[in-house]
């Protein structure tokens, strides 16, 4: 068998998608998922130019030979783009090499170490009346571990509140909080982290005495706390036992998290904007965190990431695969077989595509009571219809950036 076809597909439903299309001399097909948030048409490029031509005529059987090819001949190694667009070609191969095993791919990955997926939804409020009716709203969905993001008084616009959102005309509607607005330029939100650690830990005191001590709750510190100050928050909400605290400081620093391991139990989770094991190697060895929160898309497929959840596993650190609405359907399913099959599986985020999404990637994923299953088609279990994504054409979009009051930039 060999690889004929490599298209690129480009659509925006509910939000700009990158998939990558194989179809073998046989006619089997396989995506992949090489979509970076507010940065698609670099990996678009990426594909186009310089990994399709490679692709053409190879077996596509040979995934870890295809994945070291293309990672070690670019010369030019990890980051967000490259390794994006390894990802989309890993899964597309694992997506095929499963179809022509006639089996979901969890059964190549060593079957299923369990019946489902505990998932995390995102509750938000810009106040706590909001954020206690998000989080019924989630509840009432069936989500069993929640995210809790919420206004901060005297900040205008924050990450990850959904009523914020003022998407495609979906101002003042709850549409989860989709992050990249469509438009010319980014849009500019402040930030203060001496208000936002003051107000945090009322918010977890209120969530916990409403909805009681078992709830798993979750927060994301988004990357915006110097190291000590992140040690502080740990430290003040240890009350209300998280299930974690994510990104609680930039991880490229990564002795940082010495510090806050220094002064709080609370449990740690990073790694979304990782790309390669190498990103894990220090704070997995020095036990520094909890849950490895990459993403099959944007850390080279399923061959890698299977690679640093193994390392993990031997340090008792589980997965918290990120699972954002930029990560497609086809990523999503790919990370939920991975996560159906490894030992050491801790919990995977899942915020709901939008109608049009789900028009155009037709996926066979269940969500029942709070657990994610990736289905037992052959293959990933998604399909996606041209027709119905070539109605969608890209529109530029970013994610928001951050001034403090004084106007210094700061991480969003
Ligand atoms: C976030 C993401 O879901 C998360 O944990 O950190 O929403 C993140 O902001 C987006 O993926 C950025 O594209
Ligand atoms: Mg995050």
């Amino acid at each position: 068998m060999k690889i004929l076809t490599a298209e690129v597909v480009v659509t925006s439903p509910d939000r700009n998608f990158v998939t990558l299309q194989l179809t073998t001399d046989e006619g089997v097909t396989g995506l992949g998922d090489a979509t970076l948030n507010g940065r698609e048409l670099a990996v678009v490029a990426y594909l186009r130019e310089h990994v399709v031509p490679l692709l053409i005529g190879r077996d596509p059987a040979r995934i870890e030979d295809t994945w070291q090819f293309l990672y070690r001949s670019a010369y030019w190694r990890r980051g967000p783009v490259t390794m994006a667009a390894i990802a989309a070609v890993d899964v597309a191969l694992w997506d095929i090499k499963a179809k022509v095993a006639g089996m979901p791919l969890y059964q190549l990955l060593g079957g299923a170490s369990r019946t489902g997926l505990l998932t995390y939804g995102h509750a938000s409020g810009k106040d706590l009346e909001e954020l206690f009716d998000s989080v019924r709203a989630h509840q009432a969905e069936g989500y069993r571990a929640i995210r809790i993001q919420t206004g901060v008084p005297g900040l205008k616009s924050i990450y990850g509140i959904a009523s914020n959102a003022t998407f495609d005309g979906n101002a003042g509607k709850r549409y989860d909080h989709e992050p990249a607005q469509r438009g010319a330029l980014p849009a500019e939100e402040d930030w203060d982290t001496r208000s936002y650690l003051r107000h945090v830990p009322t918010v977890f005191e209120a969530v916990r005495a409403e909805f009681g001590p078992e709830l798993p709750l979750l927060h994301d510190g988004h990357h915006r706390m110097t190291p000590i100050q992140a040690a502080q928050l740990g430290k003040s909400l240890e009350p209300y036992d998280l299930f974690w605290l994510e990104d609680c400081t930039p991880a490229e620093n990564q002795e940082a998290l010495r510090l806050v391991r220094q002064h709080t139990t609370t449990p740690l989770a990073i790694g979304e904007i990782f790309n390669t094991v190498w990103d894990y190697q220090q704070i997995v060895r020095e036990q520094l965190i909890d849950y490895v929160r990459s993403a099959v898309t944007h850390t080279g497929g399923i061959t890698h990431l299977k690679k640093i959840v193994d390392y993990a596993s031997q340090y008792q650190i589980k997965s918290g695969f990120h699972g954002p609405t930029d990560i497609s359907p086809v990523g999503m399913a790919a990370q939920m077989h991975l996560g159906l099959a490894i030992h050491n599986f801790g919990i995977q985020e899942y915020m709901r595509h939008g109608e049009a999404t789900d028009r155009v990637f037709r996926q066979s994923f269940t969500f029942v009571d709070g657990m994610l299953h990736p289905g037992d088609q052959p293959g990933i279990g998604v399909e996606l219809d041209r027709a119905e994504a070539d109605r969608h054409p890209y529109e530029t979009a970013y994610l928001p950036y951050n001034r403090l009051a004084d106007g210094t930039v700061h991480d969003w």
